[in-house]
C-alpha cells in the first residue's frame, strides 16, 4: 500500500477506514467501507453529504462500480457497508481498487471530495487499513 501520510505538503481531505478480506469459499474480495472522518466540507452549511464509490479496475463493463448510501450533513459518516467482487485470488494482483468520496447535492452535480491512494488488491490479506483521502 502506498502511504503518503508523512507528506505534509498535500492537503488533507479527510480519512477513510476500509477493510479488505478475501473469501476463499466464495472466491470473492470483500471490500468494507466502514467510516470516514474529518472530511472536507463541500456545502455552504459547513457540512457535506458524503458517500463512497468503489471501483475495481481495470474493468471494461464498469460492473465493479459500487456506492454506499448517502449520509446527510456530516463530516464523520459511518457506512458499515460491504461489497463483494467475484474474482479469483490469483487475479487480485492484476487489479487496483479505486475508492473515491463524494458529496451528494440535490439539483446539481455531486462534488468530488477526495480519493484514497490506490489500494492494491494484492494487499487483501490485510484485515483493516486506514487510508487517507486526498
Ligand atoms: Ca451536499
Amino acid at each position: 500500500m502506498v502511504n503518503k501520510t508523512e507528506d505534509k505538503s498535500l492537503e488533507e481531505r479527510g480519512r477513510i477506514m476500509i477493510s479488505l478480506k478475501y473469501n476463499t469459499q466464495k472466491s470473492c474480495l470483500v471490500v468494507g467501507i466502514i467510516r470516514c472522518a474529518h472530511l472536507a466540507a463541500m456545502d455552504a452549511n459547513g457540512f457535506s453529504d458524503p458517500y463512497v464509490k468503489t471501483y475495481l479496475k481495470p474493468d471494461e463493463n464498469k460492473k465493479s462500480k459500487h456506492k454506499t448510501a448517502v449520509k446527510k450533513k456530516t463530516l464523520n459518516p459511518e457506512f458499515n457497508e460491504e461489497f463483494c467482487y467475484d474474482i479469483k485470488y490469483a487475479d487480485l494482483t492484476k487489479k487496483t481498487l479505486e475508492i473515491t468520496v463524494w458529496d451528494y447535492d440535490i439539483g446539481k452535480s455531486n462534488d468530488f471530495i477526495g480519493e484514497s491512494d490506490a489500494v492494491s488488491s494484492s494487499i487483501c490479506r490485510c484485515v483493516a487499513v486506514e487510508e487517507r483521502v486526498q
